[in-house]
C-alpha cells in the first residue's frame, strides 16, 4: 500500500492514493479564455472563464508539491485540418464568426502551435508534465491518454479546466467508463454559462457519485498538505 489522503468531498469522502493519482488540467487555453479565440467565435463572453484561474493555480501548485503526475490537455487540430470532421467545422450559426483554421487575432483558430491555442501563462506546463492534444471534446478520444496513464499506474484523476459542461464533463465521463475514480475540483473549473456549471456539478455527484466526486480546491489542498 502506498501513501494516501482523504479529500472531504461530495457525495462522500474521496480516497486519493498519491502515487496513483494524476491532476488533469483541461484546455486552459487562450482559445477559450481570451478575446479572438475559438470560444469568442462561438459567441461567448470569454471573460467569465478567468474566474477559475486563481483556484486552478493553487490546485496545480498543491499537486506539484505533493508529487502528483500532471496532465494538460489542449483542444487542437492539425494545421492541415485532417483531424477535423466536417460536422465540427460547420457547427454553429454565427456569421460573421471565424471558423476553425481561419486566421484570428491570436493566430489560426484552434490550430496546434498557434499562440491562441497555447495554455494560459498562469497554469502553463513545466518539464515532466504531459501535454496532450485532443481533436474532440473528450481527453480520451484519439489521444492515447488511457494507455499513457495506465503505463504509469494511474487509477485516480482530479479534474480542473474549461469548460465545465463541455470538455471537462466529457473527459470525466470518458474516464469514469474506463474505470478511473474521478473528482471534479469545483472552483478550478468554469463555464460560459454559470447555470450549466452548477448543473454539471450536480449531475456528476448525484446518485451516489454516478460519474464521480466533487470538492473545492481548499479540500484538495488540505488532503495533500
Ligand atoms: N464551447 C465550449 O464550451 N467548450 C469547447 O468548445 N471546448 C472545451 O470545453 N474545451
Amino acid at each position: 500500500m502506498g501513501r494516501g489522503a482523504e479529500v472531504a468531498a461530495q457525495p462522500y469522502p474521496y480516497n486519493l492514493p498519491l502515487e496513483h493519482t494524476a491532476l488533469v488540467m483541461i484546455d486552459f487555453q487562450r482559445d477559450f479564455m481570451l478575446e479572438g479565440g475559438f470560444g469568442a467565435t462561438l459567441g461567448n463572453d470569454v471573460g467569465i472563464l478567468k474566474s477559475c484561474l486563481p483556484a486552478a493555480q493553487r490546485l496545480l501548485a498543491a499537486a506539484r508539491s505533493a508529487g502528483l503526475f500532471v496532465v494538460h490537455t489542449l483542444e487542437a487540430h492539425k494545421p492541415d485540418l485532417s483531424d477535423l470532421p466536417p460536422s465540427k467545422l460547420h457547427r454553429g450559426n454565427l456569421p460573421p464568426g471565424l471558423r476553425i483554421g481561419d486566421d484570428g487575432s491570436m493566430g489560426r483558430i484552434l490550430i496546434a502551435g498557434e499562440h491562441g491555442n497555447g495554455i494560459m501563462d498562469e497554469v502553463a506546463p513545466i518539464e515532466g508534465e504531459l501535454a496532450v492534444h485532443k481533436p474532440g471534446k473528450g481527453a480520451f478520444w484519439a489521444t492515447g491518454l488511457h494507455e499513457k496513464l495506465r503505463a504509469r499506474g494511474i487509477s485516480h484523476l482530479l479534474f480542473a479546466g474549461v469548460t465545465t459542461e463541455v470538455c471537462v464533463q466529457t473527459s470525466m465521463r470518458e474516464a469514469n467508463d474506463r474505470g478511473y475514480e474521478c473528482l471534479l475540483v469545483t472552483d478550478a473549473t468554469a463555464s460560459y454559462f454559470p447555470a450549466f456549471k452548477e448543473s454539471a456539478i450536480e449531475m456528476i455527484r448525484a446518485q451516489g457519485g454516478i460519474v464521480g466526486w466533487t470538492a473545492d480546491t481548499a479540500a484538495v489542498e488540505a488532503a495533500l498538505a
